[in-house]
Order: C-alpha cells, then sequence, then structure tokens
C-alpha cells in the first residue's frame, strides 16, 4: 500500500496493514518491492519481512507502482497550463504497457477545459474535466476507480491530492500551494500511497517536474504507432509498408491529421517521440 525508506506497508485480505522489511535477497537481486505489488509476507512479534513477490502484470518507474489497470494524467488548465507533449508521452507509456490510460483536466474553475477535453476524446481516451473547488466532474472521478487498481500522475500542483480529497474529505491529504521560491516547485505528496476508496484502489504520487522527463522510458518505433489509439484504423493503410507516419507520401495517418480526424497536437507529439527514438536499437533496451 506504501513504501517509504526501506519499509513497506503490506495489506493483508483482512484489511490489516503490517510495517514489513524486504528478504536481502532482493537487494542482491536488484529487485524493490512497488506499491501495487502482490505479496507473501512473513511475521513474528516484533517484524514483518516481504519474502516473495508476484509476477507483475506491468510496472511504472514513475510514479514507481505496479499492476495497474489505469494510469490517471492530472492536468490542470492553468496554475500550471497543460503541456501536451508531457501528456502524450504519457498516454502512450501507458498503452505501451496494457494500462488504460484517462486525462484528467483539473482546476476547471480557472479556465475553460473543452478544447483540451475534445483533443482527448478524439483520440479515443476517455477524458474529462474536474474541478476540487466547484466539485464538477468529482462524481465521474469516482466512477473511474471502481473495481480497478489506479495511480494518478501529473506536475506538482495540479492538484492530485486535492481531487482525491474531494472525492473523500475523510483522507484530509496535505496540499499546498506551488512555491516559486524554490525555483522547481514544492512536492506537497512526498510517498507513494494507495487508497482504498468505493470498491477500487487508487495510488496518489508525488508530482514530477518537468525535468524528470529526460529519462522517461522509451518506446521502441515500431511500437510507438500502436501507443496512439487513434492511429489503430488506419495502420497498414498506408502507401509505403514501412511508413513511419512522419509525413510520407501516401501516408492515411498524415492525411487524417489534414482532415481533422485525428488532433494534429497528437501528430505532433507522436513525430516528437518518433524522432527520439529512431536511432535507437531494440538491442539497446
Ligand atoms: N482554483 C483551483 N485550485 C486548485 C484546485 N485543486 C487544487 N487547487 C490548488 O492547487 C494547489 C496544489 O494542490 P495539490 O492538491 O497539493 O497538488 P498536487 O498535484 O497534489 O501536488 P504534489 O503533491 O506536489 O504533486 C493548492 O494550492 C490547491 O488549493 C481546483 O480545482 N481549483
Ligand atoms: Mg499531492
Ligand atoms: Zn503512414
Amino acid at each position: 500500500m506504501k513504501s517509504t525508506a526501506g519499509f513497506y506497508y503490506v495489506r493483508s485480505e483482512d484489511g490489516e496493514i503490517t510495517e514489513c522489511r524486504a528478504r536481502g535477497v532482493f537487494r542482491k537481486q536488484k529487485i524493490t518491492p512497488l506499491v501495487g505489488d502482490k505479496v507473501s509476507i512473513e511475521t513474528d512479534e516484533t517484524r514483518g519481512t516481504v519474502t516473495d513477490i508476484y509476477e507483475r502484470k506491468n510496472s511504472l518507474i514513475r510514479p514507481p507502482v505496479a499492476n495497474l489497470d489505469k494510469l490517471i494524467i492530472i492536468s490542470s488548465v492553468a496554475e500550471p497550463a497543460p503541456n501536451l507533449p508531457i501528456i502524450d508521452k504519457l498516454t502512450a507509456m501507458a498503452v505501451d504497457k496494457n494500462i488504460e490510460p484517462v486525462v484528467v483536466f483539473s482546476k476547471s474553475d480557472l479556465s475553460d477545459a473543452s478544447g483540451y477535453v475534445d483533443i482527448y476524446q478524439k483520440a479515443g481516451i476517455e477524458s474529462f474535466a474536474v474541478s476540487s473547488k466547484t466539485g464538477e466532474g468529482i462524481e465521474k472521478f469516482r466512477n473511474i476507480f471502481e473495481s480497478s487498481v489506479c495511480a494518478l500522475t501529473g506536475n506538482t500542483g495540479v492538484g492530485k491530492s486535492s481531487i482525491l480529497n474531494a472525492v473523500d474529505p475523510d483522507l484530509a491529504l496535505a496540499t499546498a500551494h506551488i512555491s516559486n521560491k524554490l525555483g522547481r516547485g514544492r512536492h506537497t505528496t512526498r510517498t507513494v500511497e494507495l487508497y482504498e476508496l468505493f470498491g477500487g484502489y487508487i495510488a496518489d504520487t508525488p508530482g514530477f517536474s518537468s525535468l524528470d522527463f529526460e529519462n522517461i522510458e522509451i518506446i521502441l518505433k515500431e511500437n510507438l504507432q500502436f501507443c496512439f489509439p487513434e492511429f489503430d484504423k488506419y495502420i497498414g493503410q498506408c502507401k509505403f509498408v514501412s511508413c513511419a507516419h512522419i509525413g510520407e507520401k501516401g501516408c492515411r495517418i498524415c492525411e487524417a491529421v489534414k482532415n481533422g480526424e485525428i488532433p494534429e497536437s497528437r501528430h505532433e507529439s507522436y513525430k516528437m517521440m518518433y524522432d527520439e527514438v529512431k536511432d535507437y536499437k531494440e538491442w539497446e533496451h
């Protein structure tokens, strides 16, 4: 449920939480238990030990979580303004790992979110606006994590913890203004923690700063086209079998962008990501 400074908090079927250390052998194998892991533990009077980690359905490096059904990407419409290339990297990374991405635009009380929401709905990704101030979208938010394991992600200060508090005021999570004095903004949430809510699990995570994106997980160029759900119905229809969909003659995807069937900002992100990995070889992976 939670990991901090080498302690792992494990919830057993009866709901009891046990503070554990990880068995030494995990450190030797360079395996770290992650929030969301299914594990076996052994306990005596003084302490608990994680003895086994079950095979993971998937795992992420940032946020560090395992076995996700959905990744809920939060971006505020203002303070700070959305960064579409980063949202698109996160949605692609989720799809690449068989995790359903959901794109939520927060602080909708500050500015109109509909233009952004449209882009993602058109791309076949669940998207809507929320405001923890007015309550807009909070009901919808509650429904997305019903019977699934989810994690929140997004820049620091976009209101992740505030939304969870609006969903369930009993959580009373710490939230705070972004401090410009510290330059990179202050992270209010410092650890990843999973909460059991409305029949599902949702992890609050520390926000990232844009700098964190320099070493995000790589998606191989062959796989990238499959990480944009709105490309699916055009794949295989381009003039050239080897089409990379970056502006070639007879490219159906580029045509769909021109026709307005595929949002232009999504294709721009695709081209940028393609450019970043085009010289990267599978054996380097
Ligand atoms: N206007 C407005 N402000 C909001 C809303 N939600 C959160 N805020 C403000 O945004 C600031 C950051 O909120 P947090 O919930 O701490 O943000 P966070 O994403 O959890 O930040 P980290 O834990 O650092 O990653 C606080 O000052 C909140 O009051 C909203 O819906 N509307
Ligand atoms: Mg927070
Ligand atoms: Zn093409």
